[in-house]
């Protein structure tokens, strides 16, 4: 079991020049968040939630982990199994700064899901055109991404690793979005002490024993280093 767990957030790789959700009123180019994040928005219109998730994996190859994904990965080294990151965001930067203990519990940009048989496939191009699943040829291809009103992934994993932990810390998210803004509260629950690190005080913030803000590119390597 993880004596450290870390939730991230958007926030971590906005320093990456991945854009957050909420911080420019959750609009993408005039889209509610909302409009593009649910299984009704895909089922209404399916090309513009495709053009939404292909645009987010090109612009993926553009983006480069910075200094606190690095930093996480180094306390990683130094912790191995003791440290768990759960994260919300569906780019690949943790992975890519070398952290190999991570959660996505709303899913990942280079994965495909087949709506027809239900597997998924490693997926690094557009999905717009509808292409067929390599593994049964239906044309039934979507982001494997969780949206509102869908479970979010390893569910009965993080809520242990949270529950069993000593210290819990959030980077760069808004507490907006649940079930990860409650995990504050299953590890303080559970004992753990609890640690805030964002850009500024969140609708989460008062839940935690401890907030700092900042720009996560900074805070998150001050934290390792004191650890
Ligand atoms: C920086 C920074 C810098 C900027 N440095 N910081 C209880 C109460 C009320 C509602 C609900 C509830 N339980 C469930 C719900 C419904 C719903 C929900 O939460 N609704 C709310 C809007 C109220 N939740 C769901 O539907 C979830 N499913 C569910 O609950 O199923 C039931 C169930 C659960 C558990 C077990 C069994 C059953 C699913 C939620 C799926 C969310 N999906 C999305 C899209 C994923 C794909 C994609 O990426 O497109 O996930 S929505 C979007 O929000 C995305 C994010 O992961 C998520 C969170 O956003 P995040 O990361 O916090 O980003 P921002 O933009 O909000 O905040 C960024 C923060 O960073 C800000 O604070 C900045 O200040 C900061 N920042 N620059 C440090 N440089």
């Amino acid at each position: 079991m993880p004596r450290v767990v870390v939730l991230t957030g958007a926030g971590i790789s906005a320093e990456s020049g991945i854009p957050t959700f909420r911080d420019a009123d959750g609009l993408w180019e005039g889209h509610r968040v909302e409009e593009v994040a649910t299984p009704e928005g895909f089922d209404r219109q399916p090309e513009l939630v495709h053009w939404f998730y292909d645009a987010r994996r090109a612009a993926l190859r553009a983006v480069e982990p910075n200094a606190a994904h690095h930093a996480l990965a180094d306390l990683e080294q130094r912790l191995g199994d003791d440290l768990l990151v759960v994260t919300q965001n569906i780019d690949d930067l943790h992975e890519r700064a070398g952290s190999t203990r991570v959660l996505h519990m709303h899913g990942e940009l280079l994965s495909a899901l087949c709506r027809a048989c239900e597997r998924r496939t490693r997926w690094h191009d557009d999905l717009v055109d509808q292409p067929p699943c390599p593994h049964c040829g239906v044309c039934e291809l979507r982001p494997d991404v969780v949206w509102f009103g869908e479970i979010p992934y390893e569910m009965d994993r993080i809520q242990d690793a949270v529950a069993g932990a000593e210290l819990f810390v959030s980077v760069g998210t808004s507490g907006a979005v649940y079930p990860a803004a409650g995990l504050v509260q299953l590890a303080r629950a559970y004992g753990a002490r609890t640690l805030e690190l964002n850009l500024v005080p969140s609708v989460g913030t008062p839940m935690f024993h401890e907030a700092r803000h900042g720009p996560a590119g900074v805070l998150v390597p001050e934290w390792v280093a004191e650890i």
